[in-house]
């Protein structure tokens, strides 16, 4: 098949999972077309069978907000003409998925009909589009999609909650390519970050609020009071610098390692010990998983699709959102035994295989098959 997929391309779970998609995919066999306004982050090489093409929006003085979707649809409508691709796969409803839909109505206008698989990935449905601002467009243009899937059972529950969707929503959970995480790195340079006897704990995010950064960051101080420990805080966002300061404020400065956005996540996650995501709200938590196919358990809080990730007891522990003391003894309780820590890493490597790549990309090749027939 010829697939457009449009996502976001900077670092973030739904950019990353519809550029692993496209990229398996294309060895699958299948023409894929990113359609974005950058070359997505993960999306390093390019093929016969893969294509990138960059969606510009000038900036004109008379606008406060430049017209993307508008661009975007533009583009579609291009790219679909000249590269005759048959179905558009739109991660992130907003404004994706409308802006597919105008790009599908200005093609029928030609006698071209594209369907459109759209896939929702969290906030653009608890956080954002459920905003009264938005949500009479994500309404419409989720109805009007020829197929519309979800990363979680619990995010399709929050869509049928929060919207009045009329389409059947398939869960299509998150995926890894397991093979990136085989901790075979000759240079996993533990060394380097901390000394033997020091416990690892890592946190990767956009640092946004929803991230909960402040308890990543109370329950490492607990940690560290028990046993020698690091923090290892890798991304960018709002919450960075006032982390920070309360690392300053509880006398950690030391202890904690800032490291910005990284494309090398799988190598820090190689020498971590224990991976922290106290989010208030998150649809699935794909570093999480990542985290867990590298071996690493996971702290997390119990909300929204966490809890179909990670298994408490087993891979990791859930906690009530905010409760930092759970989340802290859990966390002291997994590290403070090295044979515990060794059988909890073995379980979350086991733990994350249902999620691989080879397992959950057919789920979308038959989605794309079953939209094309019915169309
Ligand atoms: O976590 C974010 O704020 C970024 C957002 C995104 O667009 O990448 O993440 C959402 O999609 C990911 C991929 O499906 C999920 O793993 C995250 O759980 C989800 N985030 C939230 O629901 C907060």
């Amino acid at each position: 098949m010829r697939i457009g997929i449009v996502c976001y391309p900077t670092f973030g779970g739904s950019g990353v999972v519809a550029t692993e998609l496209g990229l398996e995919l294309s060895k699958r066999g299948h023409e894929i077309h990113f359609i974005t306004y950058s070359q997505p982050v993960r999306l390093e090489l390019l093929s016969n069978n893969v294509h990138y093409h960059e969606v510009n929006v000038p900036e004109y003085p008379l606008f406060l907000y430049q017209p993307y979707e508008l661009a975007l649809s533009s583009k579609l409508v291009d790219m679909v003409k000249l590269h005759d691709i048959e179905i558009l796969h739109v991660h992130y409803a907003i404004p994706h998925a409308y802006a597919a839909y105008m790009a599908k109505k200005m093609l029928q206008e030609e006698g071209i009909y594209i369907p459109i698989v759209t896939t929702l990935h969290g906030t653009d449905i608890t956080l954002v589009g459920s905003h009264p601002f938005y949500k009479t467009a994500v309404t419409f243009s989720i109805n009007k999609s020829d197929a519309v899937t979800s990363v979680s059972q619990s995010l399709k529950e929050d869509t049928l909650r929060l919207f009045d969707i009329k389409n059947d929503i398939d869960v299509v959970p998150n995926f890894i390519d397991l093979s990136k995480h085989e901790n075979h790195f000759t240079d996993c340079q533990r060394g380097m970050m901390a000394s033997d006897e020091e416990k690892i704990i890592t946190h990767i995010s956009n640092f946004r609020e929803v991230k909960q950064i402040p308890d990543v960051i109370k329950v490492f101080n607990n940690i560290q009071k028990k046993m020698p420990a690091k923090l290892m805080m890798v991304g960018e966002g709002p919450e960075r610098e006032p982390a920070e300061q309360l690392c300053v404020k509880l006398g950690i400065t030391d202890k904690v390692i800032f490291f910005g956005n990284s494309n090398e996540i799988d190598k820090i996650l190689c020498f971590s010990d224990l991976f922290l995501l106290p989010s208030i709200t998150e649809s699935f938590g794909l570093a999480a998983l990542e985290a867990m196919a590298s071996g690493v358990p996971v702290i997390s809080s119990n909300t929204g699709g966490i809890p179909e990730v990670n298994t408490h007891g087993f891979s990791g522990y859930l906690s009530s959102v905010n409760d930092i003391e759970d989340m802290s003894k859990n966390a002291i309780h997994i590290l403070s035994d090295n044979n515990r820590l060794a059988q909890f890493k073995m379980n979350a490597k086991e733990a994350s295989k249902k999620f691989g790549i080879h397992a959950i990309v057919p789920k979308y090749e038959k989605i794309y098959e079953d939209t094309l027939r019915k169309c």
